[in-house]
């Protein structure tokens, strides 16, 4: 009868550090990451009415990228990854600069340089709407240069793709922080 105790408790023991090293794995997993898709609510920053949604999905040829954005003025406007995923001040500057983990020049999102954060521009019709899809190449959603946890700026004006390291594209007119998605 003790005999059996014993062996009961040993059992129990086994499967507790059993699942413990189980779950320890799949922990391990995780932080390295296995996000299919990630998602951004932008807001306005003070003073602007801009808000939109962008979705970053991954496929086989790279990043799938899908804009869609209000309240902008009609024309073109800087639009980028930056590198913090701090919208807390009211003009937007707590994101930082753009999102460049490998130190790379300035560019459009098809140039050979770029920053990660590097997606070009938004190009608004007459009722301040813009739709942007494209896919990235550049862009990851695991392992260590991830943009999860990062934002997305929208600007005031357009990125001109060549002045370092911003694109002289102005003020932050909306801020939101990218999230993983379902
Ligand atoms: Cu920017």
């Amino acid at each position: 009868m003790k005999e059996k105790k014993m062996m009961t408790w040993i059992l129990v023991v086994f499967l507790v550090t059993g699942m413990n090293g189980f779950s320890q794995k799949n922990m391990g997993k995780m932080s390295m990451g296995n996000t299919a898709k990630a998602i951004c609510i932008l807001y306005p920053t003070q003073g602007n009415n801009v808000s939109g949604t962008i979705t970053f999905t991954q496929t086989e040829k790279g990043v799938k990228v899908v804009a869609d954005i209000q309240g902008l003025s009609k024309g073109k406007h800087g639009f980028h990854i930056h590198e913090f995923g701090d919208c807390s001040s009211a003009d937007g500057m707590t994101a930082g600069g753009h999102f460049n983990p490998e130190g790379k020049i300035h560019g459009a999102p098809m140039s050979m340089s770029r920053h990660m954060g590097d997606m070009g521009n938004l190009e608004a019709d007459e009722s301040g709407k813009a739709h942007l899809e494209y896919i990235d190449a550049v862009i990851k959603l695991n392992g260590m240069n991830s943009i999860i946890g990062k934002s997305v700026i929208i600007h005031k004006s357009e990125d001109d793709l060549k002045t370092q390291p911003t694109g002289n594209a102005g003020a932050r007119v909306a801020c939101g922080v990218i999230g993983a998605a379902k």
